[in-house]
């Protein structure tokens, strides 16, 4: 068996995966690819995912992107894959549920609305922007319910996969952002999968290197 993974420590969908494999015990062989500096968008990696954007995943040669349909295969492939991803109908469509959500809609308002202003404007998200994150936020609570977790009262890649973002809400805004019900949800998670914690805490370090160098430059 031969896993490698394209990876980048400040990139969150490949934090999910990495992480995901630890706590499966596999480990990958890391191909480290940056966004920043370009790495996604050379000709080569181009034939590897004409999406240009990591994760990727090369398992003995059959070759997979989106982080949350490797999460999916990852659990279907590996037989200690259902501690993660149970295997009743239900549980399991609560936990797609989830991923769905966000996929379309969590991680995509928080690149949006967060990190796009701090990368590429080079500005901190305004006040309009930081409420469209609230709002996702605000319904991920409500969909939770009295849950421990995000699908239910076991952890589940759904978990990893929402938790990844918790770093650059923690350094690009700051903790008082997340709500109470959420950062005891995330230690939750953290205390969970041991693997995570270790990967975002280099990546909450590494977000704010990130901030103080692009946010200096224009004294936001
Ligand atoms: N939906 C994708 C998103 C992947 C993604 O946006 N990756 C970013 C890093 S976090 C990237 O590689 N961007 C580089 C680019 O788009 O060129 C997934 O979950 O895998």
């Amino acid at each position: 068996m031969s896993l490698s993974l394209y990876y980048y420590y400040l990139s969150p969908p490949s934090r999910a995966v990495l992480s995901t494999m630890r706590h499966l015990g596999l480990e990958p062989k890391l191909k480290i690819t940056s966004p920043l500096a370009g790495d996604t968008k050379t000709a080569d990696f181009l034939k590897i995912n004409p999406c240009h954007a990591i994760p990727v995943l090369n398992d003995d040669g059959f070759i997979l992107n989106e982080s949350r349909a490797i999460l999916m295969y990852l659990c279907n492939k590996f037989p200690n894959g259902k501690v993660l991803y149970p295997e009743d109908a239900v549980k399991r469509a609560n936990v797609d549920k989830l991923l769905f959500f966000d996929g379309t809609t969590l991680y995509p308002a928080i690149t949006g609305s967060i990190m796009r202003p701090i990368l590429r404007a080079k500005t901190k998200p305004s006040t309009e922007e930081l409420a469209v994150v609230t709002e996702k936020m605000a319904t991920l609570e409500t969909i939770m319910g009295d849950s421990e977790f995000v699908a239910g009262n076991e952890v589940t890649i759904a978990d990893i996969s929402i938790a990844v973002t918790i770093p650059i809400l923690k350094a690009m805004v700051n903790e008082n952002f997340i709500t109470a019900k959420l950062l005891r949800w995330y230690e939750r998670v953290l205390v969970k999968i041991p693997a995570l914690k270790q990967l975002n805490e280099e990546a909450f370090n590494g977000y704010i290197g990130l901030k103080h160098n692009l946010l200096s430059a224009t004294s936001n």
